[in-house]
């Protein structure tokens, strides 16, 4: 009569991307004057598709409507030692504002300082873990011409 294991939980974040920028947004954490630049992105619900979390979690979080939402890739993060124990499956998207001149909202500023554009080639640190050790490996959410 142990209390259960937790489960590990799914995470939907999604690369908004417009032209060589991409959108990120200053994550607090719990520690009040600690943060790191996620994505928005957020728990998957019963019964969703990734697509429909990407394109809802982009929507709550900053107020921009998408559009071409693709599944890129998945991550497992394993945070075992932090002061708060963590596990996310990760499924990263990637899509384009439907306007590319509808300016992002702080929607949920209790979890947010801002969103704000920021070029592939200067992104800005510290960077939320999962998302930076995504982007070590080498990986871009940016499409490849296939036709090159
Ligand atoms: P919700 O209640 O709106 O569903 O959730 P949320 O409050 O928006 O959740 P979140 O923390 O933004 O995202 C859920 C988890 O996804 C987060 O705790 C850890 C994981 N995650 C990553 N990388 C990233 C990232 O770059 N951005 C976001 N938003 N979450 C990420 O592993
Ligand atoms: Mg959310
Ligand atoms: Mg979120």
């Amino acid at each position: 009569n142990r209390a259960p294991m937790p489960l590990p939980g799914v995470g939907v974040v999604t690369f908004v991307l417009k032209d060589k920028s991409l959108l990120l947004g200053k994550r607090h954490s719990t520690n009040a004057c600690d943060f790191a630049f996620g994505l928005p992105g957020g728990h998957l619900e019963f019964g969703e598709s990734f697509e429909e979390c990407g394109v809802r979690e982009v929507k709550e979080e900053t107020g921009l409507d998408i559009e071409n939402v693709e599944f890129l890739t998945v991550t497992n993060n394993v945070f075992l030692d932090d002061p708060k124990p963590s596990h996310y499956v990760v499924i990263f998207m990637r899509a384009v504002p439907s306007d590319s001149n509808q300016a992002p909202q702080n929607l949920e500023p209790d979890k947010c300082g801002g969103w704000e554009w920021y070029d592939w080639d200067h992104l800005p640190e510290p960077l939320f873990q999962p998302l930076k050790t995504l982007i070590q490996t080498g990986f871009s959410p940016f499409p490849t011409n296939q036709m090159l």
